[in-house]
């Protein structure tokens, strides 16, 4: 491990390769929960089979004067029943005097489901439950637990996250993963759950979330600057809701913001705009008075899209609540 302290859009940490950042403040530190990528010898594929990962490390960071700290493995595929493969993008959440660690993976048939585990540490290791959480699909679980103690899941997927295979509510195997609805119609969007009080189980209905323009007019699948692809966070701001995530296809991260946790969101813009690589995939938290963008890409791998690495770099908002766009060219 390095020990020397973090630097903003610098990889956090280079003895391994971690992506899809969810970062949290628990007990004064600043805990990253990344995904773990792994080199292999399996194909790449608009599916992303490039994305083999296998178990979740867990990073934290004392200070911003300190170095990341890898807490080793806190939770391994082997040891979750029900996952078959690709452990992909986890979040982590704190209630009930308990850590709990979301993640997706392929279920035995090859479905993404969302898998939960406990803990009373936030580093680990975690003990999974022994199914998937009932219920869930696709990927990138994303948990928000609101002033009023209420938590909420976002999560969703296109392509390779298999959403476009759950349209009707059910898991269709016919259905091509890039269909979708008509470049003229509404995109597909986000899910939103709340969870039991236990965080265990989905408490209500999975909602579908609705992101529209300046004009009320929903945000249509042809759009692809600015629909919903994969990604989903979650934070709070003055007041308002901001759900930020990533357009996939066209590589940005962007967000929309209202003042109910399950939307309609209105979109408001570019956070930051294409890194090096295919994924791109975020987390915003606040860390003392500042507020940081957690983030990945491929430079430490030279631009190996399955090879990431997770960095950080404070963001700024303007009077308006809005964000002020960063240009992932400036950061380097
Ligand atoms: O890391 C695997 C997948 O790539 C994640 O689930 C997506 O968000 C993308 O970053």
């Amino acid at each position: 491990m390095d020990n020397k302290p973090v630097k903003q859009n610098e990889p956090l940490v280079k003895h391994i390769y971690t992506a899809d950042p969810s970062a949290h403040v628990f007990e004064g530190k600043i805990y990253i929960y990344p995904s773990h990528d792994i080199d292999h010898g399996g194909p790449t594929n608009d599916t992303g089979d490039q994305y083999a990962m296998e178990d979740y490390h867990i990073l934290s960071i004392d200070d911003l004067n300190s170095p990341a700290v890898d807490h080793g493995q806190a939770l391994h595929m082997k040891d979750v029943p029900w996952v078959s493969k690709q452990m992909w993008a986890p979040d982590a959440a704190f209630k009930n005097n308990t850590y709990y660690l979301y993640f997706p993976a392929r279920d035995k048939d090859g479905i993404f489901r969302i898998g939960v585990a406990t803990s009373s540490r936030p580093e680990g290791p975690f003990k999974p439950e022994e199914n998937y959480m009932e219920g869930s699909y696709s990927i990138d679980p994303a948990v928000f637990v609101d002033e009023d103690d209420r938590a909420y899941m976002y999560f969703g997927g296109l392509w390779g996250g298999q959403l476009a295979q759950w349209q009707t509510g059910e898991f269709l195997a016919n259905v091509d993963e890039k269909d979708g609805p008509a470049a003229d119609a509404p995109a597909m969007g986000a899910r939103v759950v709340e969870l039991s009080d236990d965080m265990l189980s989905f408490k209500g209905e999975v909602k579908e979330i609705s992101i529209v323009d300046e004009n009320g007019k929903p945000i249509v699948a042809g759009d692809e600057d600015r629909r919903y692809f994969e990604g989903p966070w979650m934070h709070k701001y003055n007041g308002y809701y901001y759900l930020s995530y990533s357009t996939g296809s066209t590589h940005k991260l962007v967000y929309a913001m209202s003042k109910n946790p399950e939307g309609p969101f209105e979109y408001k813009g570019t956070i930051l705009t294409p890194v090096l690589g295919w994924t791109t995939h975020h987390s915003i938290i606040q860390y003392q008075d500042k507020w940081y963008l957690f983030y990945h890409d491929c430079s430490l791998s030279g631009g190996i899209d399955h090879l990431r690495s997770v960095k950080f770099t404070e963001i700024q908002y303007n009077e308006d609540g809005t964000i002020q766009m960063l240009d992932y060219d400036n950061l380097k």
